[in-house]
Protein backbone atom coordinates (compact mmCIF):
# COMPACT_ATOMS: atom_id res chain seq x y z
CA UNK A 1 0.00 0.00 0.00
CA UNK A 2 1.36 3.23 -0.84
CA UNK A 3 1.95 5.75 1.79
CA UNK A 4 0.62 8.99 3.03
CA UNK A 5 2.82 11.24 3.93
CA UNK A 6 2.91 14.63 5.87
CA UNK A 7 6.10 16.34 5.18
CA UNK A 8 6.49 19.32 7.82
CA UNK A 9 9.37 22.14 6.91
CA UNK A 10 8.97 21.44 3.16
CA UNK A 11 10.60 24.19 1.73
CA UNK A 12 13.97 23.59 3.43
CA UNK A 13 17.63 22.30 1.89
CA UNK A 14 15.81 18.98 2.17
CA UNK A 15 11.87 19.04 1.43
CA UNK A 16 11.68 19.24 -2.63
CA UNK A 17 13.66 16.15 -3.48
CA UNK A 18 12.22 14.27 -0.96
CA UNK A 19 8.63 15.56 -2.52
CA UNK A 20 9.53 14.12 -5.87
CA UNK A 21 11.01 10.98 -4.89
CA UNK A 22 7.85 10.38 -2.66
CA UNK A 23 5.68 10.80 -5.53
CA UNK A 24 7.96 9.05 -7.98
CA UNK A 25 7.26 5.98 -6.10
CA UNK A 26 3.38 6.93 -6.36
CA UNK A 27 2.75 8.13 -2.24
CA UNK A 28 0.30 10.73 -1.62
CA UNK A 29 2.05 13.83 -0.26
CA UNK A 30 1.13 16.72 1.62
CA UNK A 31 3.68 19.36 1.73
CA UNK A 32 4.03 21.76 4.69
CA UNK A 33 5.86 24.75 6.41
CA UNK A 34 5.62 28.41 8.25
CA UNK A 35 5.51 30.22 5.13
CA UNK A 36 3.91 30.25 2.30
CA UNK A 37 6.33 28.75 -1.18
CA UNK A 38 6.84 31.68 -3.71
CA UNK A 39 4.92 29.66 -6.05
CA UNK A 40 3.46 26.05 -5.79
CA UNK A 41 5.80 24.25 -7.98
CA UNK A 42 5.92 21.38 -5.88
CA UNK A 43 3.66 18.65 -7.38
CA UNK A 44 1.69 18.57 -4.74
CA UNK A 45 -0.56 20.08 -2.11
CA UNK A 46 0.74 22.31 0.16
CA UNK A 47 -0.80 23.86 3.23
CA UNK A 48 0.74 26.64 5.71
CA UNK A 49 1.58 24.96 9.56
CA UNK A 50 3.65 25.98 12.23
CA UNK A 51 5.45 23.15 13.42
CA UNK A 52 4.67 23.87 17.30
CA UNK A 53 0.75 23.85 16.88
CA UNK A 54 0.67 20.40 18.25
CA UNK A 55 -3.55 20.49 17.10
CA UNK A 56 -3.33 21.37 14.10
CA UNK A 57 -0.98 19.01 13.05
CA UNK A 58 -2.57 16.55 15.06
CA UNK A 59 -6.01 17.87 12.59
CA UNK A 60 -3.97 17.28 9.47
CA UNK A 61 -3.35 13.97 10.16
CA UNK A 62 -6.62 12.93 11.03
CA UNK A 63 -8.33 15.01 8.40
CA UNK A 64 -5.80 13.78 5.68
CA UNK A 65 -5.17 10.01 7.04
CA UNK A 66 -1.62 10.34 7.61
CA UNK A 67 0.29 7.39 7.61
CA UNK A 68 4.22 8.96 7.94
CA UNK A 69 5.76 12.00 9.05
CA UNK A 70 8.59 13.30 7.69
CA UNK A 71 9.72 16.17 9.97
CA UNK A 72 12.16 18.53 9.02
CA UNK A 73 11.24 21.67 10.99
CA UNK A 74 14.91 22.75 12.49
CA UNK A 75 17.26 25.82 13.18
CA UNK A 76 20.60 24.79 12.14
CA UNK A 77 23.66 24.55 13.96
CA UNK A 78 25.38 27.87 12.93
CA UNK A 79 21.97 29.95 13.07
CA UNK A 80 21.25 28.45 16.24
CA UNK A 81 23.97 29.87 17.73
CA UNK A 82 22.41 33.19 17.55
CA UNK A 83 19.34 32.16 19.95
CA UNK A 84 20.38 28.80 21.49
CA UNK A 85 17.06 29.51 23.88
CA UNK A 86 15.37 29.93 21.12
CA UNK A 87 16.91 27.29 18.67
CA UNK A 88 15.78 24.57 21.78
CA UNK A 89 12.55 25.59 21.86
CA UNK A 90 11.69 25.27 18.28
CA UNK A 91 13.95 21.86 17.48
CA UNK A 92 12.64 20.35 20.64
CA UNK A 93 8.89 21.74 20.71
CA UNK A 94 8.68 20.74 16.84
CA UNK A 95 10.12 17.05 17.58
CA UNK A 96 7.80 16.29 20.62
CA UNK A 97 4.47 17.84 19.40
CA UNK A 98 5.09 15.66 15.90
CA UNK A 99 5.04 12.89 18.61
CA UNK A 100 2.03 13.91 20.42
CA UNK A 101 0.32 14.76 17.64
CA UNK A 102 0.59 11.35 16.15
CA UNK A 103 -0.21 9.23 19.14
CA UNK A 104 -3.13 7.15 18.67
CA UNK A 105 -3.57 8.26 14.68
CA UNK A 106 -2.99 6.70 11.98
CA UNK A 107 0.55 7.67 11.67
CA UNK A 108 2.96 4.16 11.78
CA UNK A 109 6.24 5.87 11.41
CA UNK A 110 7.98 9.14 11.59
CA UNK A 111 11.30 10.42 10.26
CA UNK A 112 13.19 12.77 11.63
CA UNK A 113 16.33 13.72 10.93
CA UNK A 114 19.53 13.69 13.08
CA UNK A 115 23.21 15.27 12.65
CA UNK A 116 26.91 14.98 12.78
CA UNK A 117 26.30 17.67 15.12
CA UNK A 118 25.81 15.43 18.19
CA UNK A 119 29.29 14.18 18.53
CA UNK A 120 32.16 15.91 19.92
CA UNK A 121 35.95 16.12 20.23
CA UNK A 122 35.07 13.11 22.80
CA UNK A 123 33.67 11.01 20.02
CA UNK A 124 36.93 10.14 17.97
CA UNK A 125 36.66 12.81 15.21
CA UNK A 126 39.30 10.52 13.18
CA UNK A 127 36.38 7.81 12.43
CA UNK A 128 33.09 8.48 14.57
CA UNK A 129 31.18 5.10 14.77
CA UNK A 130 27.67 4.78 15.82
CA UNK A 131 27.84 4.47 19.53
CA UNK A 132 30.12 6.81 21.44
CA UNK A 133 30.42 9.34 23.92
CA UNK A 134 28.53 12.79 22.79
CA UNK A 135 29.25 16.31 23.92
CA UNK A 136 27.96 18.68 21.12
CA UNK A 137 29.14 21.88 21.23
CA UNK A 138 26.07 23.86 19.34
CA UNK A 139 22.57 24.17 20.59
CA UNK A 140 21.56 22.46 17.62
CA UNK A 141 23.34 19.17 18.19
CA UNK A 142 22.24 19.48 22.06
CA UNK A 143 18.82 19.46 20.57
CA UNK A 144 19.61 16.33 18.10
CA UNK A 145 21.36 14.60 20.71
CA UNK A 146 18.15 15.25 23.29
CA UNK A 147 15.73 14.03 20.18
CA UNK A 148 17.67 11.15 19.54
CA UNK A 149 17.55 10.18 23.15
CA UNK A 150 13.71 10.54 23.33
CA UNK A 151 13.36 8.21 20.31
CA UNK A 152 15.16 5.98 21.76
CA UNK A 153 12.83 5.76 24.61
CA UNK A 154 9.21 5.95 22.58
CA UNK A 155 10.66 3.22 20.42
CA UNK A 156 11.58 0.82 23.04
CA UNK A 157 8.93 1.49 25.03
CA UNK A 158 6.62 0.30 21.59
CA UNK A 159 4.77 4.16 21.79
CA UNK A 160 5.39 4.92 18.29
CA UNK A 161 7.88 4.16 15.50
CA UNK A 162 10.67 6.95 14.81
CA UNK A 163 13.43 6.71 12.69
CA UNK A 164 16.35 8.70 12.32
CA UNK A 165 19.69 9.31 10.07
CA UNK A 166 22.45 11.29 11.26
CA UNK A 167 23.48 13.55 8.42
CA UNK A 168 26.52 14.83 6.95
CA UNK A 169 26.49 17.97 5.27
CA UNK A 170 24.21 18.03 2.05
CA UNK A 171 25.17 18.99 -1.34
CA UNK A 172 22.25 19.72 -2.95
CA UNK A 173 20.99 22.38 -5.66
CA UNK A 174 18.22 24.03 -3.43
CA UNK A 175 20.34 26.27 -0.94
CA UNK A 176 20.55 25.42 2.71
CA UNK A 177 20.41 27.94 5.65
CA UNK A 178 22.10 28.46 8.51
CA UNK A 179 24.15 25.27 8.68
CA UNK A 180 28.31 25.20 9.30
CA UNK A 181 28.19 22.57 5.95
CA UNK A 182 26.73 25.15 3.64
CA UNK A 183 29.79 26.02 2.16
CA UNK A 184 29.97 23.00 0.13
CA UNK A 185 26.69 24.64 -1.52
CA UNK A 186 27.57 28.28 -1.71
CA UNK A 187 30.84 27.90 -3.24
CA UNK A 188 28.83 25.38 -6.24
CA UNK A 189 26.92 28.36 -7.04
CA UNK A 190 29.51 30.90 -6.65
CA UNK A 191 31.82 28.59 -9.56
CA UNK A 192 28.75 28.66 -11.32
CA UNK A 193 28.01 32.33 -11.43
CA UNK A 194 31.71 33.23 -11.92
CA UNK A 195 32.32 34.62 -8.92
CA UNK A 196 34.94 34.88 -5.81
CA UNK A 197 34.22 32.63 -2.55
CA UNK A 198 35.02 33.63 0.92
CA UNK A 199 35.29 30.32 3.13
CA UNK A 200 34.53 30.74 6.58
CA UNK A 201 36.37 27.21 7.54
CA UNK A 202 40.00 27.07 7.11
CA UNK A 203 41.33 25.52 4.20
CA UNK A 204 41.74 22.22 5.54
CA UNK A 205 38.97 21.75 7.49
CA UNK A 206 37.79 17.82 6.48
CA UNK A 207 34.39 17.48 6.97
CA UNK A 208 31.91 14.46 5.89
CA UNK A 209 29.10 15.22 3.02
CA UNK A 210 26.56 13.49 0.79
CA UNK A 211 24.76 14.22 -2.37
CA UNK A 212 21.05 14.85 -1.67
CA UNK A 213 19.76 11.97 -4.07
CA UNK A 214 22.20 9.23 -1.52
CA UNK A 215 20.12 11.27 1.52
CA UNK A 216 16.97 10.48 0.15
CA UNK A 217 17.48 6.72 -0.88
CA UNK A 218 19.25 5.95 1.99
CA UNK A 219 16.12 7.57 3.93
CA UNK A 220 13.38 5.95 2.10
CA UNK A 221 15.11 2.86 2.33
CA UNK A 222 15.75 3.14 6.09
CA UNK A 223 11.53 3.99 6.53
CA UNK A 224 10.87 1.06 3.80
CA UNK A 225 12.71 -1.50 6.33
CA UNK A 226 10.73 -3.81 8.70
CA UNK A 227 11.24 -2.43 12.49
CA UNK A 228 12.85 -6.13 13.22
CA UNK A 229 15.38 -5.49 10.89
CA UNK A 230 16.69 -1.91 12.68
CA UNK A 231 19.01 -3.04 15.55
CA UNK A 232 19.40 -0.15 17.36
CA UNK A 233 16.40 2.22 18.70
CA UNK A 234 18.21 5.56 17.93
CA UNK A 235 19.92 7.45 14.93
CA UNK A 236 22.29 5.72 12.36
CA UNK A 237 25.25 7.11 11.22
CA UNK A 238 25.34 7.59 7.41
CA UNK A 239 28.62 8.81 5.76
CA UNK A 240 29.58 8.66 2.15
CA UNK A 241 33.09 11.09 1.13
CA UNK A 242 34.74 13.95 2.86
CA UNK A 243 36.18 17.13 1.75
CA UNK A 244 37.66 19.92 2.82
CA UNK A 245 37.28 23.70 1.04
CA UNK A 246 40.56 23.38 -0.59
CA UNK A 247 39.68 19.74 -1.68
CA UNK A 248 36.20 20.98 -2.92
CA UNK A 249 37.87 24.44 -4.77
CA UNK A 250 39.86 21.50 -6.77
CA UNK A 251 37.04 19.24 -8.05
CA UNK A 252 35.32 22.33 -8.98
CA UNK A 253 38.22 23.80 -10.72
CA UNK A 254 38.95 20.14 -12.13
CA UNK A 255 35.32 20.38 -13.65
CA UNK A 256 36.11 23.27 -15.78
CA UNK A 257 35.29 26.20 -13.09
CA UNK A 258 37.63 29.06 -12.34
CA UNK A 259 36.89 29.69 -8.69
CA UNK A 260 38.79 32.44 -6.80
CA UNK A 261 38.83 31.30 -3.36
CA UNK A 262 39.35 33.08 -0.12
CA UNK A 263 38.97 32.91 3.39
CA UNK A 264 37.76 34.15 6.77
CA UNK A 265 37.03 32.07 9.15
CA UNK A 266 34.36 32.67 11.81
CA UNK A 267 32.56 31.28 14.49
CA UNK A 268 31.37 28.15 12.14
CA UNK A 269 35.46 27.24 12.66
CA UNK A 270 35.30 26.36 15.99
CA UNK A 271 31.62 24.24 15.50
CA UNK A 272 33.29 22.29 12.07
CA UNK A 273 36.39 21.45 14.90
CA UNK A 274 34.17 19.91 16.97
CA UNK A 275 32.41 17.44 14.04
CA UNK A 276 33.60 14.14 12.85
CA UNK A 277 36.19 14.35 9.43
CA UNK A 278 34.79 10.73 8.44
CA UNK A 279 31.90 8.95 9.62
CA UNK A 280 31.72 4.93 10.36
CA UNK A 281 28.47 3.64 8.36
CA UNK A 282 28.98 0.15 9.08
CA UNK A 283 25.80 -0.44 11.20
CA UNK A 284 23.33 1.03 8.47
CA UNK A 285 25.17 -0.85 5.41
CA UNK A 286 24.84 -3.63 7.07
CA UNK A 287 21.34 -3.37 8.83
CA UNK A 288 19.36 -1.39 5.78
CA UNK A 289 21.92 -2.57 2.39
CA UNK A 290 22.56 0.61 1.25
CA UNK A 291 25.71 1.80 -0.97
CA UNK A 292 25.88 5.82 -1.56
CA UNK A 293 25.63 6.48 -5.95
CA UNK A 294 27.94 9.36 -5.40
CA UNK A 295 31.62 10.37 -4.77
CA UNK A 296 32.77 14.06 -4.11
CA UNK A 297 33.79 14.55 -7.82
CA UNK A 298 30.25 12.99 -9.12
CA UNK A 299 28.01 14.92 -6.38
CA UNK A 300 29.83 18.18 -7.74
CA UNK A 301 29.58 17.24 -11.18
CA UNK A 302 25.89 16.28 -10.77
CA UNK A 303 24.78 19.86 -8.33
CA UNK A 304 26.61 22.26 -10.86
CA UNK A 305 24.49 20.94 -13.41
CA UNK A 306 21.32 20.99 -11.61
CA UNK A 307 22.31 24.96 -10.36
C1 LIG B 1 24.62 22.00 9.65
O1 LIG B 1 25.69 22.32 9.13
O2 LIG B 1 24.16 22.53 10.67
C2 LIG B 1 23.84 20.87 9.02
C3 LIG B 1 24.16 19.56 9.65
C4 LIG B 1 25.45 18.88 9.35
O3 LIG B 1 23.38 19.04 10.39
N1 LIG B 1 24.08 20.83 7.62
Amino acid sequence: MNNRVLIIGALGQLGGIFINALLKRGDFVLASDIHAPNSNTLGCDFIILDALNEKKINEIILKHNISQVYNFAAVLSAKGETDPMKTWEINMGAFLNVVKASLGTSVNCIFWPSSIAVFSEQSGLDLVRNEVPMFPTTMYGVTKLAGEKAMSYFNTKGLIDIRSIRFPGIVSSSEPGGGTTDYVVEMLNAAKQNMNYISPLSEDTVLPMMHVEDAVSATLKLMDTEREKISISGAYNLGSFETSPKQWSEIIASLGYELKLEFNEDFRQSIADSWPKKIDDTLFRKDISWLPKFDAKSTAEDILRLI
